[in-house]
């Protein structure tokens, strides 16, 4: 749904003139064209928003990221990137209203660089956000070099429960308006230095939530303004990238990559070499559980259903990632809670979430890295299950309950158990076998297992034909396999190792019957999971086989060569990307 002219600027005008301020932004210096940024654009795929007759209602999301741990939660507020930026030169005047109904803290932001998830981590690039924060308007500024705003201000008092706000970006200093007033001045250092503004919108505490009652945009004295909406998803074909050569094999496989909405939206050569060279794309972050249920019974698919559509555009399966992990919970998942209760929670998050993409994903991971990494765990009874907060509560059933409930939700979509560091011998890999067994004996409808072949080290190089006894042992118990989140991290001079491991590991997938895909854990250094995050701005990793530029490595070449010479399908033979796995 989008917001509609005539609804919103009528009940703008009448209230306006309530308020005796003009319709055009009461005290600014003679505006230039206005653009408003509401009418006839994009807010029905923002988190959190609902476009309504009275303008963009944003309820309380609270989203935050959480570390490994579980501990922490950094604010992970939704931009609208599938809406309108503005594109600008010279001064820029922004306004918008805010209505609040029960005194919610009402956020907006105006991003100049859009954020980046990484690891357990959003880098917050550069952007400010103004607040009317009880009575008073709250001015933050993050300058690119910190997570926390380099600069916090507040303005003002008495602000009601509709403000109008006004933005004056002119050189170096940004102008802040509040009901027709100039409230106070700030330096606006490099943040608009890209000379874009993309929106977001968040509520706090305090009530229900509020209205985005206006939004535009005006030039300042002979600046230039003009306001852009969301790519196109589809991006064109080639008929020679790697998921036309592994459609072309004798059996069938997807090359996969994971990906996230956030550079498919804002970056074109990441779009672009996504959709040509895979058929099917695994959500990085984006159905996590953090991300889609950030607070009890709120979800927030958009950010998941962008990653839907953009799979649709360009023919691309979705093999959605995850329902039941022990990691990126949001902390009201892991709080004390009766075991009835817990169990509760996790059905009740299966059904809401593989029922929201039912029809619309082709495989699930289920249960996600259920092995445990501590040796007690293999002798105290655990037979190696890692004793997590849904083992706690439920015991190994909690797997069973698990597919059971996914099942349910998603008949067809295909049901996998996706770990790590089961490519090699060990307790590990014994532990997990022993585990299927017990899975297929009680009648669990698991179809396959993912092996995520990440390589962090030397010491996690293995071994490709000690993995292609692996993906034979599931055939034997009639599972399906598949590669699910390869990267091999080397240092300098060390491609040819990085290579090696990713051809290695794709000509088991290509050769054994049962393996269905083979997915690298993204595809450019530039966003990559392995990213070094300790220094700001993060320095980028080197374990996927496009470089950051999108220069593609030796890595990328080699995965051609295995699939080239894997024994092809007869010329005349028709197309089978719709009959692959
Ligand atoms: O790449 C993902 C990273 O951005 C997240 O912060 C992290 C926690 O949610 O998960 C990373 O992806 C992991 C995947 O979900 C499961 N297997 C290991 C992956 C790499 O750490």
């Amino acid at each position: 749904m989008r917001v509609r002219r005539s609804v919103v600027s009528a009940v703008a005008c009448v209230l306006l003139a309530g308020a005796s301020m003009s319709c055009t932004g009461g005290s600014a210096p003679a505006p230039g064209p206005v653009a408003d940024l509401l009418d006839g654009r994009d807010w029905a795929h923002f988190a959190g928003a609902e476009p309504t007759r009275s303008g963009v209602r944003i309820t309380r999301l609270d989203r935050r990221i959480t570390r490994q741990d579980g501990s922490g939660g950094q604010p992970n507020p939704p931009v609208n990137l599938r809406g309108p930026h503005l594109v600008f030169q010279g001064g820029v005047r922004v306004e918008a209203r805010l209505i609040r109904t029960d005194g919610t803290d009402a956020y907006l932001h105006l991003y100049g660089e859009t954020p980046v998830v990484y690891d357990e981590w959003r880098h917050e690039r550069r952007g400010v956000r103004i607040g009317v924060v009880g009575g008073r308007l709250r001015f933050d500024r993050w300058d690119g070099d910190s997570d926390r705003p380099a600069v916090t201000r507040t303005f003002g008092r008495g602000f009601g429960d509709d403000v109008r706000l006004a933005v004056d970006v002119r050189g170096d200093r940004l102008v802040l308006e509040a009901d027709g007033n100039v409230v106070g001045t700030v330096p606006a250092r490099d943040v608009f230095r890209h000379r874009r503004i993309w929106f977001g919108a968040d509520a706090g505490d305090g009530g229900r939530g509020w209205t985005l009652g206006e939004l535009r945009a005006m030039p300042l004295g002979r600046g230039r303004v003009s306001v852009r909406d969301a790519p196109a998803l589809k991006v064109p074909r080639s008929t020679d990238a790697l998921r036309d050569l592994a459609a072309g094999l004798r059996r069938p496989i997807r090359m996969g990559t994971a990906l996230a909405a956030g550079p498919l939206l804002t970056d074109g050569a990441y779009r672009r070499t996504a959709g040509e060279e895979f058929s099917m794309l695994t959500p990085e972050n984006d159905f996590k559980a953090q991300f889609v249920q950030p607070r009890r019974g709120v979800f927030a698919f958009e950010e998941g259903d962008t990653l839907v559509d953009f799979a649709d555009a360009n023919g691309m399966r979705v093999h959605a990632h995850t329902l039941v992990w022990f990691e990126a919970l949001p902390s009201w998942m892991r709080a004390e809670m009766t075991h009835e209760d817990r169990r509760r929670v996790m059905t009740e998050h299966i059904r809401a979430v593989a029922g929201h993409f039912r029809g619309k994903v082709a495989e699930w991971d289920v249960v996600n890295e259920p092995m445990s990494d501590e040796d007690e765990d293999y002798t105290n009874g655990n037979r190696g299950v890692r004793p997590h907060l849904w083992f706690e509560a439920m015991g190994e059933q909690y797997m069973d309950i698990a597919f059971r409930t996914a099942k349910e939700a998603d008949p067809h979509a295909v049901l996998y158990l996706n770990e790590y560091g089961v490519e090699e011998d060990g307790p590990r890999w014994d532990a997990l076998y022993a585990l299927l067994v017990r899975l297929k004996q009680r009648g669990v409808p698991i179809d396959g297992v993912g092996f995520q072949n990440h390589e962090y080290a030397a010491e996690d190089r293995t071994d490709p034909e000690v993995f292609r006894r692996k993906v034979r042992a599931l055939a034997g118990l009639g599972l399906k396999a598949r590669v699910s989140e390869m990267d091999v991290l080397v240092g300098e001079g060390e491609e040819d190792v990085q290579a090696r491991q990713f051809a290695g590991k794709l000509a088991v997938c290509a050769e054994e019957p049962n393996c269905t895909s083979f997915s690298t854990w993204g595809f450019t250094d530039g966003y990559g999971s392995t990213a070094d995050i300790r220094h700001y701005p993060p320095s980028p990793g080197d374990a996927l086989p496009w470089d950051a530029a999108y220069e593609a490595k030796s890595t990328y070449w080699a995965l051609r060569d295995v699939l080239g010479r894997t024994r092809r399908r007869p010329p005349q033979a028709p197309d089978g990307q719709g009959a692959v796995g």
